[in-house]
């Protein structure tokens, strides 16, 4: 099929070496195919499309970065950048269930699980036979979440986790997932809840007009009784969940990127064909600000995006550095949809295009894994030195 326009404006491709140009082209060939003519269905039904689970496996997105030996791609940090780029191109919330199971619940069990737990559940997640979310939200700590109220107590042979979390993507389905939760000393800790655990429910988050082919639902834990050795070692503290969020967040900032493409590349070819007044709405100079700002946007943020996963390539990104791109790649990418919305007049608010349902994903994106105001607080601390947390 043919493939989706790209705009590269300042030819970020000579950046990119030939397997980042083959991953991508591979992810961009399969939400072209399998995800594109679909998506806007299930948005509509408020459903998440699990036939395309397999696919989102062969193209490497669950576990770009995760070493092969554990059933991961075995990929540098680009082609993961580039890999959400293209599903995001497709639809935030598929891009979310592949965040989720990348960053969220395969890279703490790498980065701070032992051996044993990295070798029963890396590859099943790797392959997509069993899907994870990541239960870090509860209902009165979103921003905070070092207020978790979400506990274990040490039972001898066991831990006994109650809490509750909220907002959960993937939880409705999910077989595995990485819960934080607080000790009897108020250190938080990574646990490994299974589906199946008894007092272990995943109800459904209904009603949302946003990221409505994700599902989403919440993680609630009446007294589980979680084996021991589903603890995750090897970290503690709220650095532990932060560090999985540094590397989401990395993803969603060249996720953006991938729905403002499609974004501006479905008003830019409607510019050229719609008709009033006699010419093409594109050659009104009004018309060609909004395209011209939109280009403009996308090229700041590609390069915002392309450097940062060099720096994180070679571990010396910082966490306030991600914020900055988290925050401007998703703010860029709310406010192009809004723009191409209107340039398509009526047609814009209806589901034959895609850009409504992106305008309405990224109001998800640019709150969750981090609000917007909360990365600009990051940021403030970061140039300040003075903390408006505390
Ligand atoms: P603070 O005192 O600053 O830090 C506590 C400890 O954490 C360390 N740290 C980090 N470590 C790694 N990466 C980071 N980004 C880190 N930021 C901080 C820090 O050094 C400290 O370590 P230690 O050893 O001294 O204890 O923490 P705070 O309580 O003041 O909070 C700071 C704040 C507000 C920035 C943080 O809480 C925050 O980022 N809040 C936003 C919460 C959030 O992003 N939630 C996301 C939930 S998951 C989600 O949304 C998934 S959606 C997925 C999808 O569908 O794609
Ligand atoms: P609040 O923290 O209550 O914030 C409300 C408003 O207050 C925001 O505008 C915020 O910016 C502002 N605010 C808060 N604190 C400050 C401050 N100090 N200074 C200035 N302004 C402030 N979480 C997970 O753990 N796992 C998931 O898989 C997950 N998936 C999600 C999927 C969806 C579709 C959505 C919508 C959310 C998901 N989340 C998930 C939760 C998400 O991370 C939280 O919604 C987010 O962190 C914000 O928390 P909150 O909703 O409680 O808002």
């Amino acid at each position: 099929p043919d493939l989706f326009q790209a705009p590269d404006y300042y030819n970020i491709d000579e950046l990119l070496n030939d397997e980042h140009r083959l991953v991508r082209d591979a992810a961009r060939e399969w939400v072209k195919r399998e995800v594109s003519p679909i998506i806007e269905e299930y948005a509509q039904k408020a459903e998440f499309p699990k036939q395309i689970i397999n696919g989102l496996a062969e193209i490497g997105a669950f576990g770009p970065y995760i070493p092969a030996e554990y059933g991961g791609a075995g990929l540098d940090q680009i082609s993961y950048g580039l890999i959400m780029q293209e599903i995001e191109r497709g639809d935030s919330g598929v891009r979310s269930t592949a965040s989720v199971q990348s960053s969220l619940v395969m890279y703490p069990i790498w980065k701070y699980g032992d051996e044993a737990q990295r070798q029963k559940f890396l590859p099943k997640l790797a392959s997509g036979e069993w899907m994870g979310s990541f239960g870090l939200t509860e209902p009165d700590h979103g921003s905070n979440p070092a207020g978790m109220t979400t506990n274990f107590k040490d039972m001898g042979d066991h831990y006994l986790l109650n809490g509750a979390k909220m907002w959960i993507s993937n939880a409705p389905f999910c077989q595995v997932a990485v819960v934080w939760a607080k000790d009897e000393s108020g250190r938080i800790h990574g646990l490994i809840v299974e589906r199946g655990m008894e007092g272990f429910t995943t109800p459904e988050t209904h009603n949302k007009w946003s990221l409505r082919a994700s599902s989403t639902g919440e993680l609630i834990f009446d007294n589980v009784k979680v084996p021991k050795e589903n603890l995750l070692p090897n970290k503690s503290g709220l650095g532990a969940p932060l560090g999985c969020l540094d590397s989401a967040r990395y993803g969603i900032a060249w996720g953006a990127i991938g729905a403002a493409m499609d974004c501006y590349d479905t008003a830019l070819r409607y510019s050229k064909e719609r008709m009033q007044f006699g010419k093409p709405i594109g050659q009104f100079q009004l018309q060609q600000k909004k395209l011209a700002e939109m280009i403009t946007e996308i090229t700041k943020a590609q390069l915002l995006a392309w450097r940062l996963g060099v720096m994180r390539e070679n571990g010396t990104a910082t966490s306030a550095q991600i914020s900055m791109a988290k925050r401007n790649n998703v703010d860029m990418a709310i406010t192009i949809a809004r723009d191409a919305r209107q340039m398509l007049g009526g047609m814009g608010i209806t589901g034959e295009y895609s850009i409504m349902r992106h305008s309405m994903n990224l109001e998800s994106v640019i709150t969750y894994e981090g609000t917007h105001d909360i990365h600009l607080l990051i940021t403030g601390l970061d140039i300040t030195g003075l903390n408006a947390f505390k």
